[in-house]
């Protein structure tokens, strides 16, 4: 049981390779549970642990220039709508890979492989997040090239993966305007840690008791700096805006 969250990442998550060999790959964690300390320590073990980890990413990403962003939200607010929007329009324009979360399926995996994007799907099992382990996992079977762009779709759930860092350059968050514009102060970790909110299913604005304005307000109370931008994935408004976004955000390949 890991004491951070409540959720139990130990018992069942697994890594699957859409496409290649198909492989389920049994994955047992370390984490230093020792009984008898209080929570605050156990916590505190947990994610030093997964620190480490995170800055060993960190800098397999920046020794091979790979962009790599950890997409957050709420179950269902449109991170994996947004990749297909984003792999499908952006395809050839640089190499891209995509690592999944989720408690369990391939549902997600196979909407992104479908787009002809590689893909490794992460069951977490009971678990409710990502973490830097499971990721380093991923890479060594996924084997990114040089210069490409990484997303990592963690698991819907905007409280416990805003805990792990995962080695990612930047944080984004999704917030769907059906879940209400109060979000940000209710799970102000989240938004918080993140750099770019992106507000999604715009289309349904007319329908729905949101306010855009009331929304950025609350979140720059938790994070003045977020960048906001607005899309549909449905309809592809906004869209190109988060596709200068992300092609800014690219690192630049030295020329010698
Ligand atoms: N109306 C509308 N529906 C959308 C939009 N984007 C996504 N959806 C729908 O929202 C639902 C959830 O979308 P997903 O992309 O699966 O959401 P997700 O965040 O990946 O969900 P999880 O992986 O389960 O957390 C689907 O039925 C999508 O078709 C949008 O811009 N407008
Ligand atoms: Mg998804």
């Amino acid at each position: 049981m890991c004491a951070t969250c409540g959720c139990d990442t130990n018992a069942s998550s697994s890594i699957q390779h859409i496409g290649e060999h198909d492989h389920l790959h049994d994955h047992a964690h370390n984490h230093s549970h020792s009984h008898g300390k209080t929570i605050v320590a156990v916590e505190k073990d947990i994610l030093q642990e997964n620190n480490l980890l995170a800055q060993r990413n960190r800098g397999y990403f920046d020794a091979k220039n790979i962009l790599a962003l950890n997409l957050v939200s709420s179950p269902g607010s449109g991170k994996t709508s947004l990749l297909e929007r984003t792999l499908t329009d952006m395809k050839g324009e640089f190499p891209f890979y995509v690592i999944e979360g989720d408690q369990q399926t391939t549902r997600d995996a196979d909407r992104i492989y479908a787009t002809g994007t590689k893909v490794a799907q992460i069951n977490t099992g009971k678990g409710c997040h990502l973490d830097a382990h499971m990721i380093l996992h991923a890479l060594q079977g996924m084997k990114p090239v040089e210069n490409a762009v990484l997303f990592i779709e963690n698991v819907g759930n905007l409280v416990c993966p805003a805990m792990f860092d995962l080695g990612e350059k930047e944080r984004v968050v999704i917030i769907s305007v059906t879940e209400g514009d109060d979000k940000p102060i209710k799970y102000p970790d989240m938004f918080h840690t993140s750099t770019l909110c992106i507000i999604n299913k715009v289309d349904l604005l007319p329908y729905v008791p949101f306010s855009l304005d009331k929304v950025k307000e609350y979140a720059r109370q938790v994070n003045p700096a977020l960048e906001f931008i607005e899309v549909s994935c449905t309809s592809g408004e906004g869209l190109s805006g988060w596709y200068q976004w992300l092609k800014a955000k690219v690192p630049v390949t030295e020329t010698v």
